[in-house]
């Protein structure tokens, strides 16, 4: 660590170092500084998955420039840069960086009233808002087909042929139930292919413990993780929201029986994010809304799924059925969004005709 902090103009014996946060991906620090308040977030990049990560630098790096150039009042996490200037110090192969702790705020893994999910999701609407308009000529994604549900797809069949027969036997309903829902695949190819329907500078991680609360007013602060932060499609980033906001129950959860999408929630969001983004939505954005959900839990469920055919390679495990328990989770979930599709096309038509 010393080396790590001297890179960045920091002195070691000043700071109580403690491992924070709750994500899967990065390796994640507070510093405390013992004579002041200062305080930094210092994180090792996961280079399994982001096999470059200046890649993400740059992505980060042009966002910044951008919003101080355009938005100078919008508190983004802006890089912090090493002695040398640079956004990461390399280091024996490990990549690191380092940002501002935002002070006082605090992050979250489920919701327990409307108003937060509003104000998490006016956070992420507010970032895309300020974001309209951004240069996206050369940037790069940080992990190349990230939220690409037909690659996804394709990963979960090959994660079929590489599985052992005792772990294909186990899941057998969720891969039947994959299965059964491959008509969203075919959904997502088709608003890929519309060339009506924007890409923007998205975030690709609106999980709810990526967005930073104000401890004093509860009121969204700021948004962090912005790893993914790269050129995508709305229905990633509201999707992800009401994957993870909607709900009493984290992913994690296997209280199954009260993992449901609640619907004063969804309208929540829903309203947060489009009460931001309203003017600049286009017509193929509005009618994608009612399919950002699904779209993003069948991903995930997906996604945890083939890591439980994979043997665990991705999603850290405290025990052996934990992956395919997440995959339960989201389908729970996604039939539950399914038996209340209707209202939430209701919700969805209702907030665009009150405003
Ligand atoms: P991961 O990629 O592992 O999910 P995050 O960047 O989300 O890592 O960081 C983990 C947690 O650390 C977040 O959920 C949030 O609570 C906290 N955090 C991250 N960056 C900041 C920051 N700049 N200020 C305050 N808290 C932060
Ligand atoms: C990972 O880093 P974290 O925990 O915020 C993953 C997301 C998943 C999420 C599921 C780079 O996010 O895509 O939705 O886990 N990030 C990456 O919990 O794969
Ligand atoms: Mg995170």
């Amino acid at each position: 660590m010393e080396k790590i902090l001297e890179a960045f103009g920091l002195c070691n014996a000043e700071f109580k170092i403690k491992e924070f946060g709750s994500g899967h991906i990065n390796s994640t620090y507070l510093l405390e500084s013992q004579s002041s308040e200062d305080k930094y977030i210092l994180q090792k990049i996961n280079v399994n998955v982001f096999k470059n990560p200046y890649i993400i630098a740059q992505n980060i790096g042009n966002t910044s420039d951008f919003l101080k150039r355009n938005h100078p009042e919008y508190l983004f996490i802006h890089q912090i840069q090493t002695k040398d200037k640079q956004d990461i110090f390399e280091h024996e192969n490990e990549f690191w960086r380092l940002t501002q702790f935002i002070p006082n705020s605090y992050s979250i893994n489920t919701l327990d009233n409307p108003e937060m999910a509003f104000d998490a999701a006016k956070a992420f609407g507010l970032l895309a808002k300020n974001l309209h308009g951004m240069d996206l000529g050369d940037l790069q994604p940080s992990i190349p087909g990230f939220h690409d549900l037909a690659w996804r797809y394709e990963q979960f069949e090959e994660s079929l042929t590489a599985a052992t027969e005792a772990r294909k036997k186990k899941a057998k309903d969720e891969i039947d139930f994959c299965f059964a829902n491959k008509n969203l695949v075919e959904t997502y190819k088709n608003i890929v292919s519309d060339e009506t329907y924007p890409i923007r500078m998205m975030h690709h991680d609106t999980k709810i413990n990526n967005v930073l609360f104000d401890k004093t007013t509860n009121k969204s602060l700021a948004v962090c993780d912005l790893d993914t932060l790269m050129p995508g499609r709305i229905i990633s980033d509201l999707g992800d929201m009401v994957r993870t906001s909607t709900s009493a129950e984290s992913e994690e959860s296997i209280n199954f029986s009260e993992v449901k999408v609640r619907e004063e929630y969804f309208e929540a969001l829903v309203k947060g994010y489009v009460g931001e983004l309203k003017s600049h939505l286009t017509a193929s954005e509005k009618q994608s809304l009612i399919f950002a959900g699904p779209f993003m839990i069948y991903m995930q469920g997906l996604r945890f799924l083939a890591d439980y055919l994979n043997n665990d390679i991705y999603y850290p495990v405290k025990y052996p059925e934990h992956n395919l328990n997440r995959a339960i989770n989201q389908r729970v979930l996604l039939e539950d969004y399914y038996s209340k599709e209707v209202k939430f096309a209701e919700i969805i038509e209702n907030i665009f005709l009150s405003n």
